[in-house]
C-alpha cells in the first residue's frame, strides 16, 4: 500500500494501488503538463511491453513510470532506457541479486546458462526532432511476486526468488529512483555505466530486425543505445527501436 511506501524521492509520487498501466497514467499527466513525476502502482491490469505485448504485473511487483522533460533530441531519448537499465541493476545488486542488462531493455539474472528475466523497460516519448517535450521511462520490476504467476515461456524470475525472502519496496525503489536521478542528469556517462552492468557484450548473438536477422559478435554499445555486432560481412551497428528479438547463439 501507499504506507509501505512513503518515498523521499527526487520526483513527485502517485501510488495507486491498482490501475491499468503506469505508462498509460504518465503519458495523461504529461499531456496535463505535468514533469518529474513517477507514477508506482502495487498491480496493472494492462501492463504493456514493447510492439504491444503484454506485461504481467500481479500484486507485489515494483511497476512505475518515470516522467521528465530533458532538454535533448529525440534521438537521443534512447539513452534513458539505458540509464534506467543501470539503475535497476544496482537496486538489485544492492538487494543481494546479481543482475544484469541485456540490450536493449531488459534485466536479467543468470542462472548457469540460463538468463531469467527480472526486469522490462518501456520508453515512450512525444515532441520534435531537436528536442523531446517528454519522456516516460516504465519500469517493471518483478519484485515481490512468484515466478509461477507470471509467463512461463518468458522464463521469469523475481527479486523475491532470488532472495528468497521478500525485499523492501520502499528501500528498493527509492534507490532506484536515486540512481536514475543522478544518471538522467548525465546522459554522456550512461553509456559507460551501462557497460559496467551489461550481460550482452562479448556474447554471439542473432538479433531480428524489421530488415531481417542480424548475427555477429555484440562488441560494444553507441550513445545513444545502439549495438554494435561485428558480423562475417562487416560491422552493423542496431538501433535500441529496431531490435525485435535479441539471443544468444
Ligand atoms: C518489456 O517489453 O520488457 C517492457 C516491459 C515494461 C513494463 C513496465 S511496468 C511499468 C510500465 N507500465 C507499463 O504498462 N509498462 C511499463 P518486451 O521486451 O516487449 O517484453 C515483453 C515480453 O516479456 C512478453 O511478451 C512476455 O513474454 C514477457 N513478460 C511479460 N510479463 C513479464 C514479467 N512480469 N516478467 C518477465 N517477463 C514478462
Amino acid at each position: 500500500s501507499a504506507v509501505e511506501y512513503g518515498l523521499d524521492a527526487p520526483f513527485s509520487v502517485e501510488y495507486h494501488d491498482s490501475i491499468p498501466s503506469t505508462n498509460a497514467r504518465a503519458r495523461d499527466r504529461a499531456a496535463d503538463g505535468a514533469s518529474d513525476t513517477v507514477v508506482l502502482a502495487d498491480e496493472q491490469t494492462g501492463g504493456r511491453g514493447r510492439l504491444d505485448r503484454d506485461w504481467h504485473s500481479p500484486s507485489g511487483g515494483v511497476w512505475l513510470s518515470v516522467l521528465f522533460r530533458p532538454d535533448v533530441p529525440m534521438a537521443h531519448a534512447p539513452v534513458f532506457t539505458l540509464a534506467a537499465a543501470v539503475a535497476v541493476t544496482r537496486a538489485a545488486r544492492e538487494a543481494g541479486v546479481e543482475a544484469s542488462i541485456k540490450w536493449p531493455n531488459d534485466v536479467l539474472v543468470r542462472h548457469g546458462d540460463a538468463e531469467r528475466k527480472l526486469v522490462g523497460i518501456l520508453t515512450e516519448m512525444e515532441g520534435e526532432a531537436d528536442r523531446v517535450s517528454w519522456v516516460v521511462v516504465g519500469i517493471g520490476v518483478n519484485a515481490n511476486v512468484d515466478p509461477a504467476d507470471l509467463p512461463a515461456e518468458a522464463e521469469p524470475t523475481s527479486l523475491l526468488a532470488e532472495r528468497g525472502d521478500p525485499v523492501d519496496r520502499r528501500l528498493f525503489t527509492q534507490r532506484l529512483l536515486e540512481e536514475f536521478d543522478t544518471l538522467r542528469q548525465d546522459p554522456a556517462n550512461v553509456v559507460e555505466a551501462w557497460r559496467e552492468s551489461a550481460t550482452t557484450l562479448g556474447k554471439q548473438v542473432r538479433v531480428e530486425t524489421p530488415g531481417g536477422t542480424i548475427e555477429g559478435e555484440a562488441v560494444d554499445i553507441q550513445f545513444p543505445g545502439a549495438l554494435v555486432i561485428e558480423t562475417d560481412s562487416g560491422t552493423e551497428i542496431v538501433s535500441a527501436g529496431d531490435c525485435e528479438h535479441l539471443r544468444p547463439i
